[in-house]
């Protein structure tokens, strides 16, 4: 159940298209938008500043659609989604559906269009190094998270110095955990993090061994994934005290969907 903001047919002239005179010419087009936020504190205060300002959103899809140029409607409307979503801080999640009822396909339509939702995901992430200087490697990553456009970074916990797990036979971690706000895909995600460990110098020796920088997915929202590159929620977060202890100091209350325990919990439960 959430509230939202209903904008329907806002008329708008683009140059989009596959035809070369589509992108000459330019045809209407129709913008259907549905904002989700939660309304609960602007419908009590009646005060405007706690909303989004649906005019300033229609003002805004136009000028997009206008200055930019795609060739298909699933791009122009891919561009429009998140550009609001980054624009919009109280925008939680957006509906679009693109309308082009002019398109040229040699028969009587009354439209074609293109409907898709996007939002912003709630991930947790797990930072660790145990090699040279292991802080600036983690800070180094926090900030090349804050830097990527459809990353939000809201919290960051204590790094904690932590004995090696699984081969011990190396030097002590750093660890600590992150809470992020994002647009990305969890497989967009994952190639983000392994941008990033690359860029800190990681080289993939040995399974378990040495790293200047290891960026793991622990939760992307409630989802639960498994296929041959990623794990959802990480397959073995509830044996790692490295883990758990960090996550325990910035969201003791998350909640496991598959071992349906919270961090707190798990961290209990540990030998
Ligand atoms: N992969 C699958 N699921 C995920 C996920 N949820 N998040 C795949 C990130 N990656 C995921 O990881 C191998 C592959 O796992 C990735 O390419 C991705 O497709 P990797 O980072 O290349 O290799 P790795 O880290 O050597 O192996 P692994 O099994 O991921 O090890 P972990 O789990 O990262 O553990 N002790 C302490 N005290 N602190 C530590 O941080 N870390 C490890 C490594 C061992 N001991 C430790 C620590
Ligand atoms: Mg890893």
């Amino acid at each position: 159940m959430m509230d939202k903001i209903i904008i329907t047919d806002l008329e708008l002239f683009g140059r989009h298209g596959v035809y070369p005179e589509e992108q000459v010419l330019g045809q209407k087009f129709l913008v259907s938008a549905e904002l989700f936020m939660d309304t609960r504190k602007a419908g009590k205060t009646d005060c405007l500043e706690e909303s989004v300002n649906y005019g300033t959103v229609c003002h805004e899809i136009k000028t997009f659609l206008e200055e930019h140029t795609y060739h298909l409607i699933e791009a122009a409307a891919e561009h429009t989604a998140e550009y609001l979503l980054l624009q919009f801080p109280l925008l939680s999640q957006v509906t679009l559906e693109l309308k082009k009822p002019w398109a040229p396909i040699g028969l009587s339509v009354e439209s074609v269009s293109v409907k898709i939702t996007r939002k912003w995901h709630t991930v947790y992430a797990a930072l660790g190094s145990n090699m040279g200087d292991r802080e600036a490697y983690l800070a180094g990553a926090v900030n090349a998270l804050r830097d990527t456009e459809g990353i939000r970074v809201e919290t960051v916990s204590d790094f904690l110095m932590t004995a090696p797990y699984g081969v011990t036979d190396q030097d002590p971690f750093l660890n600590g955990c992150m809470k992020l706000q994002t647009l990305l895909t969890p497989h967009e995600l994952l190639d983000c993090f392994h941008g990033i460990e690359q860029k800190a110098g990681r080289v993939r020796a040995r399974r378990w061994g040495p790293r200047t920088l290891d960026l793991d997915i622990l939760f992307y929202d409630d989802l639960v994934l498994e296929d041959e590159v990623l794990t959802i929620p990480h397959r073995d977060m509830q044996n790692r005290d490295f883990v758990l202890r960090p996550m325990k100091q910035i969201a003791p209350w998350v909640r496991h969907p598959v071992l349906n325990k919270t961090i707190e919990e798990m961290e209990k439960e540990l030998p």
